[in-house]
Order: C-alpha cells, then structure tokens, then sequence
C-alpha cells in the first residue's frame, strides 16, 4: 500500500514495509547496509546508524528525502541493530511497548521478520558467539506460563491496570448465571480481622441468601435516623448474618448495602470501584525497604540513601491517614498498623539505623522494624552497598517475617516492597504467607547503564547485575500488582523505552536469554506519582509560613566565605542569581556534569552563581566507590575552572525543613533548580523544588521529562548535549533581565502542575483501593498465579540462589549472634 510513513499503521508490520523502503532508493540504501556491515561495529544504536548514513549519503538534499521517508521513519523506530555480516538485525519499537525485529541481508536487501529469540541470539553472537549457538542455552519465558491473564492492547492504556481490571471483574462476574457471582461471595466470606468475621458470616453463604437478607436488612436500617450509630442496630442485622464493616452509622451502611446489592444485579466496573473502596480489606502493611541507611534523621544524602527513604515516610503517614479516615467510616474500632522494615546496622555512624524499633513522627501506629543482617559468622555490622547485598537476603526473609508475625500477631494484609531487594524480599514473604503483593521500583537500575544486559559480564564483579536484574525478574512477575511513578517508568516516551519496557526481551549472554520478562501491557502495572510533604515544602510566597529560624544558619550555609566541613568555595557576588543542585554524590546524578557546564561558559558564570549540595569533601571518609570517584572529579573541576568566588559546594544535608528553606531562600535571588542527572528513574528533588516555587531545569531522560511540561512548567535540559543544556539556562536569565513577569509565570505554572498532579492524598486513595482490588483479583486467578508461582520457585531456586555465592560478604569482624539482642 502507499500510505505515508505517518500513517503506518499497528498492522502494516515493519517486516511487512521496509522492502517498499529500500527499494525507493535501492542504491544508497546498499551503501548504507554494507557500510553498517563494514563499519566494524557489532551493536549499533540509531546515533550509529545515522552517523553511517551521513557518511554514505553525502547529497544532502537526497539524504533528506530518503531520512523523511518510509526508511526514515523505520530508522526513528530502531533502537538498535546487531550486525552479523551479512546480517543487520534492527530492533525497532514503533510505538511504546510494541517491539518488532527484522533481518536485512545487506548484500540482495532481502528482508526478514524474525523473532524476539532469533534478534536475541544475533545480538549475543556479537559478545559471546559459542554461548549464542548453544541450543541449550537458559532461556527464560514468563509469557509461556502466563496464559490466562487478560491483556491490556493500547500503549495510552498502559499503567491504567487497577481500571482495567475493575472492569475485565465485573464482565466475568455479569450474566444470568448466579453461580459467577460465587467469586465475590467468597471473598466477602473470607474478609475477618484476627479471625473475626467482618461484612457477612457463613449463614449468607448463597448469592440467593445474601441478595435476601441485603433486601431486608435495607428496609431494617431504613426505619432509623440518617445518623444512628452502627452499634445501636447491629443485633438485628447480625441476625440477619451481617456482621460490622459495613459503615459507621445507618446512612452509610444502607449506602454500602445498596452498592453490593446493585453490584450483585448487574455489575458494572463503576460501582465495583465504589464497592471495593469501602471493602475492609486491609488492616496491616508491611513496607520493606532493606538496604540502608533507613532512618529519620542524619540519613539522607548517604550513599544510596535518598528518594525512597523520603518517599516511603511521606507514604507511611498519607496512608496511615486514609487507613484511619476508611476505618473509621466502616464503622470499625481497629488500629491500623504500618511496618517499615529495614536492616539493622550495627555501625550505625550515629544514626539510629542500630535501633530495633522506632516510631514513625506525624503518624500514630506506624513504625520502622530494623532486622541484622546475618551471615555464618554471626551479624554483618557494616553497612553494604545496595550493589552487593544479595547473600543476605533469605535469611533476612525469614527473620523479619517472624518478628512481623510476632509484632501484628496475624499475618499483614498487604505486602509492599521497595527496590530490587526489597521487592525480592516482599515476593518470598508473601509467597509464603498467601498475602497480596505490590512492588515499587524507586529505579530499575537496568536502564541507567548502556548495555548494562549485554555487557554483563563486564559490570558484574561491581554491580552484580547478573543478581540483580535476575531479582528484578523474580519480584515483577511475583508480585500482584505493581506501582509506578510515571508512566515512562513502564513503557517510556515515542523515543525512549522505559525502564520495566526494557525487561521484556533481553539477554545476558553466558547467562541467560530473556524471551519474555515482563509484560507492560499486563494489567497490573498502575501509575500512582509520589508527591512532597506540603507542610513542609510549600512555596517560598508564604511568607507567613516560613521557617525562618532557619535564615541564619541559611545565610552562614550560602555565603561565608571561610571553607569548613559542611561547605567549600565561596561566592563574591550575592547579588546574583542562584542556581542551584542537591542530589547524592552518585555518577549518574551527574552533578559533576553540571558544574564542569558551569566552569565552561564565561556567560552563565556570569549571569549566576553555582551551588550545588552533594556528598562528602573527604574521600576518605567515604566507603562507596562511585562516590569516592566523583569527590575527586569535583576537587578537580573546582581547580581546573578556578571557581573561587562563584561556586559554592555544600556537604550532604539532612534536615528537610532547613533543606525546603533552601530551596525557598534561592527562590529568593530569583534562582533556579538543576537536575542534570544522565538518567532519574522519578526525581523527588523536582518536585521539592517546584513545590517552593523554584524554576526547575531538569533533565529529559527518565521521570522529570514527564514531571515538567518543556516551557511551560519547567525547562527539559539533555545531560548529554552540556553546550545545549547551558544556552537554555542562559536564555532564560536574559528572558527574566528582559521581562520581569518571565520568572514568575514559569514559578506559577511549575505549582499548578504539582498540585493537580503529585500529591500524596491522590496517591494513598489509589494505593488503597489497589490493595482490596488486586487481593480480589488473586483470588479470581488462583491457578494462573500458582503455576506461575513454581516456575518462579525454581528461577530462584537454581539460578538465583548460585548468583549470589558469587558476591563477597565482607570481613569485619562480625558480632556473635548473643551479642546482639
Ligand atoms: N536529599 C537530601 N540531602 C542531600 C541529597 C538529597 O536531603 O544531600 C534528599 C532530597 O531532598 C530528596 C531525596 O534526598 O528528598 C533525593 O531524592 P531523589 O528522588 O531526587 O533522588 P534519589 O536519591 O532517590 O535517587
Ligand atoms: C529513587 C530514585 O532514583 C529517584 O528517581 C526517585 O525519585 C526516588 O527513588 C523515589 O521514588
């Protein structure tokens, strides 16, 4: 057909068009084919592929027809391309989450569509050729064990999940039959807390009986006042067979009776929705978040201590707060319970990471449970980094499972995991116990490192990525449902794959050939973006709300000139504007990147000064090596570009109201935030500074892409592009020289962004209902999840648990077990 490339449809395969797009120009198109072929190399990314035809294209009025045609189009689609001569593999992804793979012969162009396997096994010949001929090499196919669970079939549907479901429950519960309403039934007889029934008892043990006595019980509730408590009818209607959980007073409990009983009529996903938000379904969370440091105060800003910590607490209290408001309407007296569960780290270095158990501030019944670490030899002491802490992930499986058994005196009702350990940790809790599942990625640190699959082997002895993302697989496909920040993080943008996406076919050669990882189009997969603390970063306009306390020391922290522990370099003009930066001392944070921009261009040198807050002055202070790295990258800059006088480098800072003062009194010298990261998996320091109304410029690759719309509510930078990412800076201090209105409306449209977007209330309502919902939906799915269950059993079993004899359990000294308790 000759549609345009625009217009290429889900149908017209690109295996199906690429022969039409290589004959509209058959003779550069073979000098580009034997150019990849010849170019020497093995995996080659679109820049590649580009670059190449730039060389064998040279009229450019011909290249351009050829790049805006058909063959342009499929270039833009590639992710990449293996090239085995005569072979050019391409991977191409025309819309997010649909992959398609072909094989062009570069000497007859002869096209063909190949398998995910097939372009997995050219790529592996690149790096590992006997491995790739191996017939029986370990392949791993989740989708071959997943064939009953509906999919999703659009990419603007994906991380819609919860809705999705509700809907696919109510069609299968629909029907004359009353027998499909059996599902629900059980469920409703199965809810209790500690062993006590909650809504129905045994004697409503028919879809007949309940429909009845819900008839019955409606009109009984009827004769009493709107506000009758509970308690002053429940005689009568636990001889009908209800029990409590039904609501708080005679309104809302008729309210709740008639949404089950319009429900058992005729369901519809609307009022099933309704329905499942009022179910008592959850009582007790577990959270687990293992590697540390975990703490409240003195902890943020440590290596690989940031985001998650910050979010997690700020989770705990919103959904300690919606699990209060919900019990309390259901009538029901409960305390909700809420366990952060973390590892307990004997080396404290003065942080309360060595304390069993501690309080969660703002909340009433939440607290963290921190768990050693225990090898052989007794308790680990040190702390370790988040890269090596595989070996000791079983154990601690099993002794936080007993303390939490021990603590809620009943199994939790809602397992919640953080990042690839603790999602590990949550898959093997709640496989055992039979407790719905959610996982939280935080980062899947798959896609922060190019070629971090194919490279493996290479990466391994520093990252033991051969566990983690073999952890990363185990815990996505376990778990019930899974919570993400953006959507990028499943399925990425047009260009980009996102970071769960990028799980679905890839290989680690010598190791194992993923033909199906994940799904982004399974349902369970649910977009619900964290927000920040509004009490206490607010915007920097509330005037009467500022901690002001904090100024002096705010003052002292900017401006003294004399270099101490917490601050070094000074800044001679504090009449500029500031541009400023805080993140962990990480390499992918790139800070480093962001003051070697600012060294390099004499303009926004002069325009504004630099202060950034990042890690340690003193490598030797530090045990994590990246850190160590980018400490002495940042002495090195400081010297190279003579900043004296303009920068500012301040310690890792760990007090969030002063930190949110921070980003206030910046917003003060009309100043902007950076976040120049080369790739944020979410980017909460975004959202801080956008909630004190500072302009933000953050980077395009991962979540702050989609955080900020690009020159409305905040500026894209690309970290890889410095000379690009520096004029947008510029051009946006002359804008605010020229007009003085420019920064405030970048300022207002950033906070109007937050608050329809990213709050926490928004997020703990989702979670919620996430959690009755997808507990339901186990139960309608019970023998697709048990077999998948033991294909996950021996993934681990006898690829995982060898993985990570491989990682060094370091020699302290460590702490007989006696000691200890
Ligand atoms: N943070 C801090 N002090 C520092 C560095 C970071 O308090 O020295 C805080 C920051 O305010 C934010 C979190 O740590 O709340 C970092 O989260 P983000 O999502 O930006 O990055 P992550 O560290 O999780 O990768
Ligand atoms: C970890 C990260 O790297 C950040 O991008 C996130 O914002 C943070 O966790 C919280 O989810």
């Amino acid at each position: 057909s000759s549609s345009s490339p625009t217009t290429l449809q889900r149908s017209d395969s690109i295996a199906d068009k690429m022969p039409d797009a290589l004959k509209q120009s058959r003779y550069h198109m073979k000098r580009c084919f034997a150019s990849f072929v010849g170019g020497g190399k093995k995996l080659m990314k679109r820049e590649h592929l580009m670059k190449e035809i730039e060389k064998c294209i040279e009229d450019s009025r011909e290249r351009s027809k050829i790049l805006e045609g058909l063959f342009g189009y499929i270039l833009t689609c590639t992710q990449e391309a293996a090239v085995v001569p005569p072979f050019v593999a391409l991977a191409a992804r025309p819309n997010p989450g649909f992959w398609e793979y072909v094989k062009v012969n570069s000497g007859d162009l002869t096209v063909d569509e190949i398998t995910a396997t097939e372009y997995l096994k050219l790529k592996e010949s690149v790096f590992d050729e006997s491995w790739a001929k191996d017939e029986n090499a370990l392949e791993i196919d989740f989708g071959a064990i997943d064939f009953t669970t509906p999919r999703l079939s659009l990419s603007s549907s994906i991380g819609n999940g919860a809705d999705y479901i509700s809907k696919f429950i109510s069609s299968k519960l629909g029907g004359s039959q009353s027998s499909r309403l059996e599902p629900l039934l059980n469920y409703l007889l199965h809810l209790n807390h500690h062993g006590e029934n909650l809504m129905i008892n045994d004697d409503l043990n028919t879809v007949a009986k309940l429909q009845k006595s819900l008839m019955l019980a409606m009109i009984v509730v009827s004769t009493y006042p709107k506000n009758t408590p509970y308690e002053t009818f429940a005689p009568r209607l636990k001889e009908m067979g209800f029990e409590k959980g039904w609501g708080d007073t005679s309104e809302r409990v008729k309210e709740t009776m008639l949404m089950l009983s319009q429900v058992l009529e005729a369901p519809d996903n609307v009022k099933l929705d309704l329905l499942f938000s009022r179910l008592p379904t959850v009582f007790n969370i577990v959270i687990f978040s293992v590697h540390g440091y975990f703490g409240q105060q003195d902890v943020l800003g440590l290596p690989d201590t940031g985001g998650q910590v910050v979010y997690i607490l700020d989770q705990v209290r919103a959904l300690e707060e919606e699990l209060l408001i919900r019990i309390n309407q259901q009538g029901l007296g409960f305390k909700p319970q809420i366990l952060v569960v973390t590892r307990l780290i004997p080396e404290a270095r003065g942080t309360k990471c060595d304390q069993e158990l501690e309080a969660i501030e703002g909340t009433k019944h939440s607290h963290i449970l921190r768990v050693p670490f225990v090898t052989d030899k007794g308790i680990l002491r040190q702390w370790v980094s988040r890269f090596d802490i595989y070996p000791y992930l079983e154990r601690f499986t099993q002794d936080a499972t007993s303390k939490i058994l021990q603590r809620f005196d009943c199994k939790p009702d809602l397992i919640i995991g953080n990042y690839t350990d603790g999602n590990l940790v949550a898959s093997l809790m709640a496989t055992k116990l039979g407790v719905t599942q959610g996982t939280i990625a935080h980062a899947l640190e798959k896609t922060k490192y190019e070629d971090s699959d194919a490279k493996w082997k290479e990466l391994d002895p520093k990252y033991h990525f051969s566990c983690q993302f073999t952890a990363d697989l185990l815990a996505m496909n376990a778990t019930d449902f899974i919570i993400t920040s953006t959507y990028q993080e499943i399925a990425g943008s047009k260009e980009r794959p996102g970071q769960y996406e990028s799980h679905t076919a890839f290989t680690m050669p010598g190791l194992c050939r993923v033909v199906s990882g994940i799904d982004v189009f399974d349902p369970k997969f649910n977009i619900a973006a964290p927000g920040a603390d509004q009490s206490v970063y607010f915007p920097y306009t509330e005037t009467q709300k500022r901690f002001t306390n904090f100024h002096p020391s705010i003052k002292e922290l900017l401006y003294n000139e004399k270099d101490n522990d917490e601050h070094m370099g000074y800044l001679a003009d504090r009449e500029k504007p500031i541009i400023f930066s805080m993140a962990r001392l990480d390499t992918v944070k790139n800070i480093t990147g962001l003051v070697e921009w600012y060294g390099k261009d004499k303009k926004l040198r002069e325009m504004a000064n630099l202060v950034v807050v990042a890690g340690f002055f003193d490598m030797s202070k530090s045990n994590d090596r990246e850190e160590k790295a980018e400490i002495k990258k940042m002495h090195d800059l400081i010297e190279k570009y003579k900043l004296k006088g303009k920068f500012r480098w301040i310690a890792a800072q760990t007090d969030r109201y002063r930190n949110s003062e921070l980003y206030r009194c910046v917003a003060d010298t009309k100043g902007v935030f950076v976040q120049p990261a080369l790739y944020e998996a979410f980017g909460l320091t975004v959202i801080e500074a956008m909630n004190c109304g500072l302009p933000i410029f953050a980077t395009n690759q991962g979540g702050p892409a989609e955080i900020i719309v690009d020159g409305v509510s905040g500026f894209h930078i690309d970290p890889n592009n410095g000379d690009e990412s520096v004029t947008k800076i510029v051009d946006f201090f002359s804008k605010c020289g020229a007009d003085s209105l420019y920064w405030d409306d970048i300022s207002k449209a950033g906070l109007k962004r937050i608050y329809e977007c990213y709050t926490w209330k928004i997020y703990a309502e989702k979670l919620l209902k996430m959690g009755s919902l997808y507990g339901f939906w186990r139960d309608v799915n019970e023998d697709q999840k048990k077999a998948k269950q033991r294909y996950i059993e021996l993934f681990y079993n006898l690829q995982f648990k060898q993985l990570t004899k491989k990682v060094t359990i370091p020699e302290d000294k460590p702490m007989p077990l006696r000691l200890a308790s």
